[in-house]
């Protein structure tokens, strides 16, 4: 094993992977922008190094800087995190050229998943089923006009070189194409330099459903199951849960080996993940793979028990994956709510400040992610997500129940956060149904975002009068409740919660 890591990245990520070095007994590195001088990762890391001004062009996204501190400081290998530099060939490239290893896939995996259309054409080659469409660029509208009618419409208009939505756009007929493939050419030359564009069959209502993959550098490449992430806005994962309600164990099974004969393809090492499309007959349809650790892991590190990072530490010092396929049984269920300055009431538009007061949740099958402490100042430079709060359960009506509990303990001032959008998720008969699918978030975002009605007078004395009742039905000792009705009170006084609470009791959550 290492014996000191550097750590490319900030935030909740960077503090996950000193986590992991520290159980491994790797001393860890940080580095950090002028803005995150006193940031967590950097107070929690065992050396620190400045890289430059706030904004990530000048701090974060300088490899050859970040390249230069691992050597200054000894540090033998290099972890990207998510975001920044985690998926630059180029990087992963220079990276191995200064004599260090990148904690993540080979530069030539990165290249061959990261043009869409080499990926489509590498998946195809290795029988792996892709949404019907073209595996080369369209050149131009006749062209596009005859793909589109063999096809069918519905069909998307997709830029080669993207990933994340952008440059995407839905023909519904013929009469569309033609403006269609001039703005998702120009919206791909403005974020990828390149205006490549195919085409696919439009799949409406799936699901997003993608296969972690772990593979080690002696050939062994395996599945650690599903996770469900159609729960998004404009391309932003919000939720994420493990296992997905709609993948039976003998889809699990078929989609598992189909990830795995996608990465052998492309010659991949360490964690990496495929996504899918899921739709309602079951048929699901590689679109791409991701080249880096993700996001929302932590649903798969719990109902596997496997601690992902170390494993992607283990496996770029070269060691072996111990273990088999049939060893790995996705047990229980899994949930990540992400917490973002971002204020559901408005729009979700990023929210600025000092974090006043934190009250991280705790208890039973909790855990936080989290990148920010009291005093933290929360500014427009990074990424808006302050946290991730996971619950582990055994059944997934138990794990919705905990992260109610657990979303009614976080208290964040200093800024507005997403809390309040996931209770009214967790509260929502359709998610609770798991009747979800990709486009679920956006016809109900009025829904899950309008403001609580104002608590007034009438309201208040209502809940209060709630709240006294229970508390001396609950309290064996009758004074002072365990749930104290000054916390929940305080809790900015929603009534919907303390209406669900109630629900849930005389629904019987206590006996899941
Ligand atoms: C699709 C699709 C429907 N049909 N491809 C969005 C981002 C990129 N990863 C691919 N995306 C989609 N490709 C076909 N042929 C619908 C989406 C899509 C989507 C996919 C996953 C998660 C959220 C999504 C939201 C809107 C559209």
């Amino acid at each position: 094993m290492f014996n000191k890591v550097l750590i490319a990245n900030r935030g909740e990520i960077a503090l996950r992977v000193i986590r992991a070095c520290r159980e491994l007994g790797v001393a860890s590195v940080a580095v950090y922008s002028d803005a995150d001088a006193r940031a967590p990762h950097v107070r929690e890391a065992d050396e620190a190094v400045p890289i430059g001004p706030a904004p990530s062009a000048e701090s974060y996204l300088r490899g050859e800087r970040i390249i230069e501190a691992a050597q200054r400081t000894g540090a033998e290998a290099i972890h990207p995190g998510y975001g920044f530099l985690s998926e630059r060939e180029w990087f992963a490239r220079a990276v191995r050229d200064a004599g260090l290893v990148f904690v993540g896939p080979p530069a030539e995996a990165i290249a061959a998943m990261g043009s869409k259309t080499s990926a489509r054409q590498l998946a195809t080659s290795a029988g792996v089923p892709v949404v019907p469409g073209t595996t080369t660029a369209v050149r131009d509208v006749a062209e596009a006009g005859e793909v589109a009618s063999s096809l069918g419409y519905p069909v998307l208009v997709k830029a080669s070189a993207g990933g994340g939505g952008k440059g995407m756009r839905v023909v519904a007929r013929e009469a569309d194409l033609a403006l269609a493939l001039e703005a998702a050419r120009r919206e791909a030359r403005n974020a990828f330099g390149d205006d490549a564009v195919y085409m696919e069959k439009y799949i409406t209502g799936p699901r997003h459903v993608e296969i972690q993959v772990l593979a080690d550098q002696h050939g062994t490449v395996l599945s650690l199951g599903e996770r469900e992430c159609s729960i998004q806005r404009r391309h932003q994962k919000m939720l994420e849960e493990a296992p997905s309600v709609a993948v039976s164990p003998e889809l699990r099974r078929r989609m598992g080996e189909t990830a795995v004969a996608a990465a052998r393809a492309a010659g991949y090492v360490n964690a990496g993940t495929c996504e899918f499309l899921l739709d309602r007959e079951g048929q699901f349809y590689f679109l791409e793979m991701n080249t880096r650790l993700q996001v929302e892991h932590p649903v798969t590190e719990l109902v596997t028990g496997l601690d992902l990072v170390q494993w992607q530490l283990r496996i770029a010092a070269g060691e072996r994956l111990p273990f088999r396929q049939e060893d790995i049984v996705p047990t229980g269920w899994a949930m990540e709510c992400r917490i973002t300055s971002e204020d559901p009431a408005n729009g979700f538009l990023p929210s600025t400040g000092r974090i006043g007061y934190l009250r991280i949740p705790g208890g039973p099958g909790v855990r936080w992610d989290g990148g920010i402490g009291i005093g933290s100042e929360v500014g427009l430079h990074y990424d808006p997500m302050l946290a991730k709060l996971i619950v582990w359960a055994p059944t997934r009506d138990a794990a919705i129940a905990r992260m109610h509990r657990a979303l009614l303990e976080l208290t964040i001032d200093g800024v507005a956060t997403s809390r309040d959008f996931h209770l009214r998720v967790m509260e929502d008969a359709e998610f609770r149904r798991g009747d979800i699918e990709i486009q679920w978030l956006e016809r109900r975002i009025e829904s899950l975002t309008r403001p609580n009605p104002p608590a007034g007078g009438k309201v208040i004395a209502a809940i209060a009068a709630v709240l006294l009742a229970e508390r001396d039905r609950s309290t064996p000792g009758g004074a002072t409740a365990t749930r104290s009705s000054s916390e929940t009170a305080a809790h900015r006084g929603l009534p919907h919660e303390d209406a669900w609470l109630r629900a849930g009791r005389r629904d019987g959550l206590r006996s899941r």
